[in-house]
């Protein structure tokens, strides 16, 4: 049997929770019974629509689905309170499983398209999955394949059963079949009756979402019905979504951003609809915005930089209304590029899957939109800012983030060594990204002291990456910092001490991390052989000037960083 989840979790302290209760930011409503009420006010309107295969629901038939999901999950032998690794890309089978954990109590693992077997071994241990769902295959990759070798792992690990849940034509006898799985049922009351009759409590664990790296391997953040509910139902009103906002996820979904902020929950709360894409890719999101109408979207500054370039030459996405960026820090200069060529408002969302979320607001003048990340959502969201010593620094001083709120989680789930490091004893999420408030009090994300590497939104933990790079023989000592990148913001790049008389390539290394089985996206980019590390007085190595070592071979190399697009 699993652990139940309440063992591992560092519930907010009750006065806190009362508060939150009496206040009405905590709705005291699972999840499953609002997005089945939000469907009951306008059951024939449009909820979603897969771009890929052109499967479109009302708000009736989702819930329907969603229900008839949820009571198969049960009697397949799932139980409220099992965990079950979602990896699938953005589609209906997405939004169906997710929705029907959700109403069972059943609590998804958000994993990512691009996990491999390290990241996807790690998750179901650490969570104690009894089951994963996957795609069969996916841009070429065995999906299915790698989730039956996990089996033994897993099983070894957990003692748990292991299922296996498959999405397309390659799902066989062996694994249960996602499109069998998310057809309609038969009597839509019955299940309804039975759920409603199940729900999990408001307070119970509702879903894991993954941290952005900055230990070795990602960490589980153990988010609630109410306070999830409440991050969604706000970003939706501070995005202006509405129940005729169209949202395009074309971002993985299993991102807080593209899941719930607004995201995929705050548009069915709403009473809006859905249009999943498997990639931002900007041809197909800009046909998808003209077809299906689309008024909302949320990119990473990557992204937008390329919805960007596209427009110059096929036009403004004429629908759509408000852009979301953030994810990391968008370039001022192509911040202020957004309105007059996309024609649409931006919204930059300084975000996290610990819980805070800070955004600028529709109606906020264009220098705060375009120069700032915007404020914290709810008035109950604490922030400071703080030196070395946790001591707050002066108005308008770079500071270390500091947060506590109502849906920000006091702890990562089954990890008491982080949580000494990650969260002060009287409860704040020390965040890792260094801030700056300006006089109208917004906040300007001026760098980080975590480390880990941003790649285009992607969080790398440098220590993940060290870890597998001294797997090998031939390196004596390793470092893994970030290089600037026009397009992505920051790539991985590794400096190498090698042992007295061996060498290594780049290619040794990547091919090294492939075997071992990581998500693309960690691979190092760019290799400096040295003979020695920079390191800092207390004799730690000195990742600030190895990130300044890089950017300046890189700009002698290239006239400017800007010009150099690694592999
Ligand atoms: C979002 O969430 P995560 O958990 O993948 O990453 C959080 C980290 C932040 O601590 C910060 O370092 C960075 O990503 N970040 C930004 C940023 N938004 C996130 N850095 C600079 N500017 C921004 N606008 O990335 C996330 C979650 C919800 C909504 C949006 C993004």
């Amino acid at each position: 049997m699993p652990r139940p989840i309440g063992e591992h979790t560092t519930p907010w302290p009750e006065p806190d929770a009362a508060r939150y209760v009496a206040e009405g930011y905590w709705a005291g409503v699972p999840l499953g019974h609002l997005l089945r009420a939000a469907s009951d006010r306008a059951p024939d309107a449009p909820a979603l629509a897969d771009a890929a295969t052109g499967l479109a629901l009302t708000h009736r038939e989702l819930a329907e689905r969603v229900d008839a999901t949820a009571v198969r999950l049960l009697d397949r032998g799932l139980s409220a309170g099992d965990r079950i690794v979602v990896q699938l890309a953005n589609g209906s089978a997405f939004v169906i499983l997710t929705l029907a954990c959700l109403r069972a109590g059943i609590v998804p693992v958000m994993a990512l398209p691009a996990h491999r077997r390290r990241e996807l071994t790690h998750l179901s241990v650490l969570s104690e999955a009894s089951a994963i769902a996957v795609p069969d295959t996916l841009n070429g990759f065995d999906h299915r394949g790698l989730a039956h070798e996990l089996t033994e792992n897993v099983r070894n690990a957990t003692g748990e059963r292991w299922q296996v849940l498959v999405d397309g034509p390659g799902a066989d006898p062996a694994d249960m079949d996602l499109r069998t799985l998310c057809a309609p049922g038969d009597d839509p009351v019955a299940d309804r009756a039975r759920l409603d009759a199940t729900a999990p409590g408001p307070r119970d664990v509702a879903l894991f979402l993954l941290s952005g790296g900055t230990t070795g391997s990602p960490k589980l953040i153990a988010r609630t019905h109410d306070d999830y509910a409440y991050n969604a139902v706000l970003s939706a009103g501070a995005a202006g979504v509405g129940d005729d906002a169209v949202y395009l996820a074309s971002l993985p979904l299993a991102h807080n951003f593209a899941l719930a902020c607004p995201g995929l929950l705050g548009v069915l709360l709403a009473g809006g609809r859905v249009v999943t894409l498997p990639t931002p890719e900007p041809r197909a999101a800009f046909a998808a915005i003209a077809e299906h109408g689309v008024t909302h979207a949320a990119a990473v500054p990557a992204v937008a930089a390329r919805w960007l370039e596209h427009a110059v030459g096929a036009g403004p996405p004429a629908p759509l209304r408000v852009l979301q960026v953030g994810g990391a820090r968008i370039p001022d200069e192509l911040a202020r590029r957004v309105s007059p060529v996309l024609g649409a408002r931006l919204q930059q969302v300084f975000g996290m899957a610990e819980g805070l979320l800070c955004c600028t607001r529709l109606d906020d003048p264009d220098d705060v939109v375009c120069t700032t990340q915007g404020r914290p959502l709810s008035p109950h969201d604490e922030v400071r800012l703080v030196d070395g010593d946790d001591r707050d620094v002066p108005d308008g001083e770079p500071g270390s983030l500091l947060t506590r709120g109502p849906y920000t989680p006091r702890g990562y789930y089954r990890a008491p060594e982080q949580n000494a490091r990650a969260f002060t004893p009287d409860g704040w999420y020390r965040s890792g990204d260094v801030c700056r408030r300006t006089p109208g009090g917004n906040l300007v994300v001026e760098g980080r002291d975590k480390d880990m590497i941003n790649r285009g939104g992607e969080k790398i933990s440098a220590e993940e990456v060290e870890n597998l790079v001294y797997r090998l023989p031939a390196v004596r000592q390793v470092a893994a910092v970030a290089m600037p990148d026009p397009a992505l913001g920051e790539r991985v790049c590794v400096y190498v001490v090698a042992q007295p008389g061996s060498t290594v390539t780049l290619d040794e290394i990547r091919a090294h991390m492939e075997t071992v089985g990581v998500a693309r996206f960690t691979l190092p980019e760019r290799l400096e052989l040295v003979d020695e590390l920079a390191s800092t007085t207390v004799g730690k190595i000195d990742k600030k000037a190895l990130r300044a070592d890089v950017a300046r071979r890189m700009e002698r190399e290239h006239g400017t960083g800007a010009a150099h697009a690694p592999r």
